[in-house]
């Protein structure tokens, strides 16, 4: 007898448990994300999803506060050749030996000085996937680069050390860089790039980079090369509130070039530079129009002072995200994937797998439409797929963008299958189409156990 035939026949003979108070809590949701060449860094259905951990923006900000001590110890900057780089990668290194990374200096030189480029790797996980985070550790000589890039070494430093913090071991094995003399030409990251065999580089499945992610006058720039890694980026600023935009000014200005170069799929976040914030940005991110977005950019007053920690908390949080989500099958708050890709279609779906947790809180999946005109429809069909050892624990609700709440399920003490594989019919016309819709799932008795495989809404 299989077991949860053995459990159906123990809970037969058991009184039902009454339901359990509920607190809805907002789910955490794997992500199918496809590499080119198809492989895939979902996590294994039914495996409950690994939630990426809040990275704590103090933590990153102290890593901000060591570099500008390094800096002010070294004439000023960490640049190439300059005491002040050797002192950060030492920092950088020491940071992750503590942590348990496998990490290497990897030396070069350029204009007859030496410089080193810091490779870490997390132990475990198939090298013959890999998933590699990257920021370039150097500043201009003119200052200290705590924005131009160190908001991006230290977004990943801390990145690293939560995957430490979190014993990760995602199926995927994961890499990070921190880059000497980008300042000069991306030098340190094409040394790397050009040190690997064709066979080592074709193992890299994502390079992600991350310069400049907490300027002073915020934007957020998602790197477009790569149209999987992008809406990966989107769908967690989705998941926020936060609008985007395509990241166009850095094309071949930093890190990512190398490994673009080469054939590898390329993505990252920026938060800007020297270009002006127009009144219409300014309109969606705040901030102020008129001014550059980083108006200390390459000069002596890139300090600790001149950051935004909105801005480097959120990115720092996706760099985690986009970690959790490629090599570990997690992820984080709930991101939908429209279908078409292209808002203004008519079918939308979530395939991200959810746990029910067993007799506990509801949990939410999210979708997001966009692009439509008017209301819902009165017949807006709610495909439901629920794995599921004993549907009638079950309630499901779609909710609306304004929170109005349709029943398409009850609880039921007699209706003992498995599943939930269900198109219901809602009549939603007094709903504007337009915005966050959420099917809430409660298993609301005990025993049996099951997760959202994928819902999606039909207009
Ligand atoms: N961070 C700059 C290069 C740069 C300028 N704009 C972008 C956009 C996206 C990535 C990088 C850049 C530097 O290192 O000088
Ligand atoms: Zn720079
Ligand atoms: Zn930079």
């Amino acid at each position: 007898m299989s077991e949860p035939a053995v459990r159906r026949a123990i809970r037969r003979s058991r009184v039902r448990r009454a339901a359990v108070a509920a607190v809805a809590v907002t789910a955490v949701a794997v992500t199918t994300f496809l590499l080119p060449g198809g492989a895939s860094a979902s996590s294994t259905a039914g495996r409950p999803a690994l939630a990426a951990p809040d990275v704590p923006v103090a933590n990153v900000k102290a890593h901000l506060a060591q570099l500008q001590s390094i800096a002010t110890a070294n004439g000023g900057n960490r640049a190439h050749g300059r005491a002040g780089y050797k002192a950060s990668a030492d920092y950088v290194k020491g940071k992750l030996d503590a942590a348990g990374f496998t990490t290497v200096l990897q030396a070069y030189t350029y204009n007859g000085a030496t410089s080193w480029n810091v490779i870490a790797d997390w132990p475990g996980g198939d090298t013959a996937h890999t998933v590699m985070v990257g920021a370039h550790l150097d500043s201009v000589t003119a200052g200290p680069g705590i924005n131009d890039d160190g908001s991006g070494s230290a977004g990943i430093l801390e990145t690293a050390l939560a995957v430490s913090r979190a014993g990760l071991q995602p199926a995927k094995h994961l890499r990070f860089g921190w880059w000497g003399t980008e300042e000069a030409g991306m030098v340190g990251s094409k040394n790397y790039v050009n040190s690997l065999s064709s066979a080592d580089r074709s193992k890299i499945e994502a390079y992600l980079n991350f310069d400049m992610i907490g300027s002073p006058n915020p934007g957020y720039f998602v790197y477009d090369d790569n149209a999987a890694l992008d809406t990966l980026f989107k769908n967690y600023f989705s998941g926020l509130g936060v609008a985007t935009e395509p990241e166009t000014e850095g094309d071949g200005r930093s890190d990512h070039s190398p490994f673009k170069n080469a054939g590898i799929a390329v993505g990252g976040l920026f938060s800007g530079a020297d270009y002006i914030k127009t009144a219409a940005q300014a309109a969606k991110w705040g901030g102020t129009s008129g001014q550059a977005f980083d108006r200390c950019y390459h000069a002596s007053c890139d300090t600790s002072a001149n950051i935004d920690d909105t801005a480097l908390d959120r990115m720092s949080d996706a760099i985690a995200y986009a970690i959790w989500t490629l090599a570990a099958g997690g992820g984080g708050t709930p991101s939908p994937s429209p279908s078409p890709s292209t808002p203004g279609g008519n079918v939308f779906e979530n395939a991200a797998d959810l746990a029910i947790p067993d007799a506990g809180a509801a949990v939410t999946s999210s979708i997001t439409v966009s692009g439509r005109t008017g209301n819902a429809p009165a017949t807006l069909q709610v495909g439901v797929d629920i794995k599921h050892t004993w549907r009638g624990d079950l309630v499901i609700d779609l909710l609306a963008p304004d929170g109005t709440a349709y029943r398409l399920k009850n609880s039921s003490g007699n209706d003992s299958a498995d599943n939930v594989l269900t198109t219901y019919t809602v009549n939603a016309s007094a709903k504007a189409a337009n915005g966050t819709w959420k099917l809430k799932v409660q298993d609301v008795a005990a025993q049996d156990t099951g997760y959202l495989d994928s819902w999606k809404l039909t207009f």
